[in-house]
């Protein structure tokens, strides 16, 4: 088991094979989703609607291989969240507004929501804290304390982990308009599927 891991981590460290998945961002409206899937897409930064119907892209990031499905995030729409639930999903990317005060429990209710799902239990989850670059935004911590994870996150590191097989769920904050902070956290997520 040890070489195999071994094995493994020096053929990703060198970029030697191709990981893909399939990733659903999910997230309140006014995250950042749609807008995340583009920037990862094209490096664009662009202005989009409210997500009507979900946004499917195909996306490569390094050795990476993912299809993306980015969820429209007002309360309708959370409705049909949970009809992409498949028994497929690699990994959850929740996306919270850190300079929005006002929806930090609202954002909690929905990331406990699927945290609980029974289909999900398996699934890494990243959550992104978004929009730094605003000055009211809150540090990485106090948006744990806000989303009452504290005492879910697993930790930085890299690779499969051996801690008991818990699921691994970790927040790493970010800026989409900046370009930064995203970056790790998917180089995170991907070495945990
Ligand atoms: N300041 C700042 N604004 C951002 C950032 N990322 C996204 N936004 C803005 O946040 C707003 C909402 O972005 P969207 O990508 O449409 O949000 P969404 O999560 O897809 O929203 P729904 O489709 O309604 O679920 C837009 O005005 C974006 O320009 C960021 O990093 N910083
Ligand atoms: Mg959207």
């Amino acid at each position: 088991m040890f070489l195999f891991d071994w094995f493994w981590s020096i053929l990703s460290a060198l970029g030697l094979y191709q990981k893909s998945g399939k990733i659903l961002f999910l997230g309140l409206d006014n995250a950042g989703k749609t807008t995340l899937l583009h920037m990862l897409k094209s490096e664009k930064l662009g202005t989009y609607s409210p997500t009507q119907h979900p946004n499917v892209e195909e996306l490569t990031m390094g050795n990476m291989n993912f299809k993306t499905i980015d969820l429209g995030g007002h309360v309708l729409a959370r409705r049909l969240w949970k009809d992409y639930f498949t028994s497929d999903v690699s990994a959850v990317v929740f996306l919270v507004d850190s300079a929005d005060n006002g929806r930090f429990e609202e954002a909690s209710k929905e990331l406990h929501g699927l945290l609980g799902y029974e289909d999900l239990q398996k699934v890494p989850f990243l959550i992104l804290g978004n929009k730094i670059d605003k000055p009211q935004a809150i540090g990485e911590q106090q948006l744990a304390y806000y989303l009452k994870v504290d005492g879910l996150l697993t930790g930085k590191q890299h690779g499969i982990d051996k801690d008991g097989g818990r699921r691994p769920v970790e927040i790493f904050m970010c800026s989409i308009v900046n370009q930064m902070g995203y970056g790790e956290g998917f180089q995170w997520l991907s070495s945990k599927f």
